[in-house]
């Protein structure tokens, strides 16, 4: 499968990995927009939140907790961070294995507004 991420997950390319468990891992991104750039990912290839079903709900879940989880390791779960899921085109995807943007260490810019 030609899935970056996968490639990750199975080791053949290299990450600063911050985070493995049995079903998730997340690691620093390549092109950090933040202090605090991580990628969390269900080892599960879905390429998209539109590919999730019911039965993903417990590895989505996990995700979530691996993100609450980096976020208190990292030491920015009380000054604040943003998760971040881009789907698609539109939405600014560009790589097709579901992953939440975690985005923190300094004072982040207002979405809308
Ligand atoms: O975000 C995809 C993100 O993946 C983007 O911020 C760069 C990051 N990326 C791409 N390749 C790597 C590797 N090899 N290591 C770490 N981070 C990587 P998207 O939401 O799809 O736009």
């Amino acid at each position: 499968m030609d899935c970056i991420f996968c490639k990750i997950i199975e080791g053949s390319i290299p990450s600063a990995k911050v985070y493995e468990s049995e079903n998730v891992i997340a690691f620093k991104d390549i092109q950090p927009a933040a202090p605090v750039h991580i990628l969390i990912i269900p080892k599960k290839h879905i390429p998209t939140m539109n590919d999730v079903t019911e039965e993903d709900g417990p590895v989505i879940a996990e995700v979530f907790a691996a993100a609450r989880e980096i976020a208190q390791q990292l030491g920015i779960a009380e000054s604040g961070y943003r998760l971040i899921n881009n789907v698609n085109s539109d939405g600014g995807q560009v790589v097709y294995h579901l992953h939440i943007h975690l985005l923190g260490g300094e004072k982040l810019g207002a979405l809308v507004g």
